[in-house]
């Protein structure tokens, strides 16, 4: 898409209005919300449709003849239809709804590692993974006495690809990565990450965190054979995500929690499972949730995720540039390939001291390790200053950031 159309297709400020949170006031100063990395901000759609689903449709699904019952299901599994759309999944029995990247990553390294994982045998992941994409891993592979190997990145946050092939032997099982990384913008070549690993013979699970909100995901495209996100970090409500995972795979996994909904019967003796999705979703789901997400998809689906990620892309370039005239701020995350996010550091400053007085000016962004802790030694510094950019935002906020950021080198000089 050409600049032209980007602006043809972007009316950002009508766009804003669609998001009540982003006209609202903090100490005084018109929000100027950066923090998109952590959570998105909510559109009246999505909204709404939560108001009119605890007045007019509230009722447990799966469960009751009653008429409520038979529409919030209908409305769940719709929801769940959009999800399968989205990603281009085969069938919604591929989509199972979780809480969020974190539960859907916990669930494969449990069930997949319960059922695949034997002493010896290796997990790959890499250096810039959220703590969301070690810990499950660490967890199973000390319980299956497997082993935890790590693709290094080099001094911009881009994978070293050649070392990831010398990784690769016949013990790797599975290999997890994420898309785009939180704190350096590093978008990963998943597609060659996937075909390496499957010639292998491994397993791959994509983390889809900061991807799904910015970059067009097709699941079969890539082939990926697990891929996970959040649903707060596309606009839509927090407590809600999903796991993708190909139905093959998914047959031959064991549940690894137990409850209602997960069962085909149960006697003291023995349990059945049920089919997919339902095998990998015991108890009542975060219903409001699964029927949030879907109107989120719809509103995003509405924009365009392609128009999306150009006018992010400008917004990212634009962001670039002018933080690099920053006397003292450094730029952590400088990969060729990125998205939507601007983590840095400025002499003299610490991050949480950039944070706090940015929060005076009605900034927000994040500051911190961003649960990426072996990302911050990589690179030898605590923590960074991060702002993470959506479609609703503008160079005149990058502009009030960057005048925020003056006001910081002020005061420490
Ligand atoms: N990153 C951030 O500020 P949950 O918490 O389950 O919705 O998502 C976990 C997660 C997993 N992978 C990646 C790449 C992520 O960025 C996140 C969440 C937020 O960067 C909160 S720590």
């Amino acid at each position: 898409m050409s600049e032209l159309e980007t602006q043809i297709a972007f009316d950002v400020t009508t766009l804003r209005k669609d998001f009540p949170i982003l006209s609202t006031m903090v100490h005084g100063k018109p929000l100027v919300y950066l923090d998109n990395a952590a959570t998105t901000q909510k559109p009246n759609a999505v909204l709404d449709i939560q108001n009119i689903y605890y007045r007019e449709q509230n009722a447990n699904i799966h469960r009751g003849v009653h008429h409520l019952s038979e529409v919030a299901t209908f409305e769940y599994e719709k929801a769940r239809g959009k999800v399968k759309n989205f990603i281009n999944a085969a069938d919604n029995k591929e989509v199972i709804f979780t809480k969020g990247t974190t539960d859907s990553i916990n669930l494969v390294a449990q069930s997949f590692g319960k059922t695949f994982l034997s002493a010896g045998d290796e997990v790959i992941i890499s250096a810039m993974e959220h703590h969301s994409n070690i810990v499950p891993w660490q967890m199973i592979c000390e319980e299956r006495n497997a082993i935890l190997r790590i693709i290094p990145m080099n001094d911009d946050g881009e994978l070293v690809i050649e070392e990831f092939e010398k990784l690769l032997s016949p013990k790797t099982k599975i290999v997890s990565v994420v898309f785009v990384s939180n704190s350096l913008g590093t978008i990963n070549p998943v597609k060659q990450i996937i075909e390496l690993a499957h010639r292998n013979g491994s397993t791959v699970l994509i983390d889809g965190a900061q991807a799904v909100a910015h970059i067009p995901v097709d699941v079969r495209a890539l082939d990926c054979d697990f891929f996970a996100f959040s649903g707060h970090k596309i606009f839509g409500p927090t407590g809600i995500g999903v796991l993708y995972g190909k139905a093959a795979l998914l047959d031959q996994m064991k549940p690894y929690q137990g409850g209602g909904d997960m069962i085909r019967s149960v006697t003291f003796e023995k349990t059945t499972y049920n089919d997919l999705p339902y095998k990998f979703e015991a108890g009542t789901p975060n219903i409001v949730g699964g029927i949030g997400l879907g109107a989120a998809i719809d509103y995003v689906n509405i924009i365009g995720l392609n128009a999306i990620s150009s006018y992010e892309h400008e917004l990212l370039e634009y962001g670039t540039e002018i933080l690099n005239h920053v006397s003292g701020l450094r730029l952590i995350g400088t990969a060729k390939l990125k998205a939507s996010i601007l983590s840095f550091v400025l002499e003299n400053a610490h991050p949480h001291d950039i944070g706090t007085i940015l929060d005076r000016e009605g900034i927000a962004i994040r500051t911190g390790h961003h649960c990426t802790q072996p990302v911050m030694k990589r690179f030898g510094i605590p923590a960074t200053a991060r702002a993470s950019i959506s479609f609703y935002n503008t160079k005149e906020e990058l502009d009030a950031l960057v005048r925020g950021i003056a006001k910081v080198s002020e005061i420490f000089g």
